[in-house]
């Protein structure tokens, strides 16, 4: 989908954006009042984490209407207020759907509680008895990923929170019952769809123990996932859209053909891998120092992976799920500037649509909470419990979470340097982050040198320059641990990125025909210093881009 190549989408989480009416609960309305600030970014299309109804067990991915609004967001009113403002303003609107699964509140459910098979035909339920869960699979969200219903005498599956029941796509009312919600949104004017975990929605046809892992090997990419994507976007034509998939834990091969066009599924995939680079033998809830190596292999196998295979990234660091970047893979105290614009820099530049995750563009660091009161996630409250459980001490586990948990990115937005940081009035469901003072829009927007500065320069970048949504993308100096260095090239064109990714000086080498490029991006406000035809040496967190 190279025609999306030039343009960027900012991911909104409502919750936490703007708080309209001083209920310390971010709003439809407020993302209205920030609208003149995101056209003033550049960004072509507005990801909305889900408003709809919903008992927010899981701050809304606990769907239990995918018609309605939840009041807490504001009204439908509100929403096609926000569609033509965007329009008027040439952005578009990308609503986030979770298909996968509905909350336990949903009608369907709730029919199918009240004993009516057809609605239980729209979940997976299993007889069995009350001692063993048909399968040994785990939820995501820590525990089995099974719940037993005593007046039914039946199991159901929740790959997530056991108030989120996985839908049965093998049922092809429920696919129509899906593909009914995409035409309502369609004809309101919705520019474009995120789906929520969609390579998880095809289940095996035998349900069996998994006695290697949690159960994700045999529903990941499952066996008819690409035949419900084609039926799904086929059938509401919204191949003209911008459409992305979450894929959790999948494979490059299955991301090609999610992605290529003319498989006719989706302009594009997130996957995770480069996000787990430092979990400790993949465990997320084990700390590790971040392995570049790692990251540089993975960044070189998946980018020229999909080039070479036709598909297309979906490029980011940050979303409401992931720790900050800079207080993951940067250094938030001493080089925080420089190394929020050279991780923002090294990913925009890549082949890809980029994303941005609201606070990212200013570049919000993790809150440092230390208290485990202070945290509201679903996920991060259940992992606490297990890590005591696994004999972790109280001031371990909040370390882990510290890290690791979800809410370290869902944090208010931090729009000036007031009280609740502009966010809000009152005092908002989650605690702002203390450095709102230092951090925040008010401060960065008249700063040339800023990071939002830089954002915006990335962007109006691409907007100018073909190669980079064009260019072919090739890695080199892959044995450099301290270095990511690609090319772009496009036509008679080239640009060469490098990006130092440690907190010391690293030297980069150079190719003598280099010497007469000039730098067209970079960091640092004076000129790299070329030492000689040999070597380029790089800053701490430098990034510098050469155009032929
Ligand atoms: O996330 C899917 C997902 O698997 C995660 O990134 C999840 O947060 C991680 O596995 C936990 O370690 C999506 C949404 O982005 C997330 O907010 C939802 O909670 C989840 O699906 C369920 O709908």
């Amino acid at each position: 989908m190279t025609d999306l190549g030039n343009k960027v989408v900012y991911q909104i989480y409502p919750k936490s954006f703007r708080d309209s009416n001083g209920d310390g609960f971010g709003d439809i309305p407020g993302v209205i009042e920030k609208l003149d600030y995101l056209a003033g970014l550049g960004v072509d299309y507005l990801w909305l984490t889900p408003f709809f109804l919903s008992p927010q067990k899981d701050n809304g991915y606990d769907v239990a209407d995918y018609r309605r609004i939840d009041p807490k967001f504001g009204t439908m009113e509100d929403l096609e207020s926000l569609i033509l403002q965007c329009e008027k303003r040439g952005m578009g609107i990308m609503l986030d759907m979770v298909f996968n699964h509905t909350s336990t509140a949903h009608e369907w459910f709730q029919k199918a509680l009240e004993g009516n098979e057809k609605y239980q035909e729209y979940y997976y339920f299993k007889d069995g008895s009350q001692e063993y869960a048909p399968t040994n699979w785990q939820s995501k969200f820590g525990g089995s990923a099974w719940e037993y219903v005593p007046g039914l005498n039946k199991w159901y599956l929740h790959l997530f929170d056991v108030t989120q029941a996985d839908l049965n796509w093998g049922n092809r009312q429920v696919r129509e019952e899906l593909k009914e919600i995409i035409r309502f949104w369609k004809d309101k004017g919705i520019k474009g769809f995120r789906f929520d975990v969609v390579n998880l929605i095809s289940k095996p046809e035998i349900w069996e123990d998994d006695l290697e892992g949690d159960g994700r090997r045999f529903y990941t990419d499952g066996p008819h996932i690409h035949e419900y994507l084609k039926e799904l976007v086929k059938d509401t034509e919204i191949d003209a859209l911008i459409t992305v998939g979450e894929m959790s834990s999948t494979s490059l091969e299955h991301c090609v053909r999610y992605s290529s066009p003319k498989e006719k599924e989706l302009s594009m995939c997130f996957n995770f891998h480069h996000l787990k680079v430092d979990y400790k033998d993949g465990n997320k809830w084990e700390l590790m120092e971040p392995d570049f190596p790692a990251l540089k292999t993975l960044f070189r196998q998946w980018q020229t992976g999909m080039q070479e295979g036709g598909g297309w990234n979906a490029l980011f660091w940050c979303n409401h799920d992931q720790p900050r970047i800079v207080s993951r893979f940067g250094d938030e105290e001493k080089y925080w500037k420089e190394s929020a614009k050279m991780l923002a820099g090294m990913i925009h530049l890549m082949q890809g649509t980029p994303y941005i995750y609201q606070g990212e563009e200013i570049g919000m660091t993790n809150p440092h909470y230390t208290s485990i009161q202070q945290y509201r996630d679903v996920e991060s409250l259940n992992y606490y419990k297990i890590l005591l459980e696994q004999n972790k001490t109280s001031e371990e586990a909040l370390e882990i979470l510290g890290a690791r948990s979800r809410d370290n990115s869902r944090t208010p937005m931090q729009w000036t340097d007031e009280i609740y940081g502009g966010f809000s009035k009152s005092e908002p469901w989650l605690p702002i982050s203390d450095n709102c003072g230092k951090i925040n829009v008010k401060a960065q927007q008249d700063d040339s040198t800023s990071i939002l500065s830089f954002y915006k320069k990335l962007i109006a970048l691409r907007k100018e320059k073909e190669i980079i949504s064009k260019g072919r993308i090739t890695f080199f100096a892959q044995d450099n641990e301290d270095v990511m260095a690609y090319k772009r090239n496009w036509e008679e064109q080239e640009l060469i990125i490098f990006c130092n990714l440690r907190g010391e000086n690293s030297s980069a080498g150079i190719q003598p025909e280099w010497n007469t490029y000039r730098k067209l991006l970079g960091n640092y406000d004076s000129s790299p210093e070329i030492i000689d035809l040999h070597d380029i040496s790089l800053r701490p967190y430098e990034i510098i881009v050469l155009e032929k």
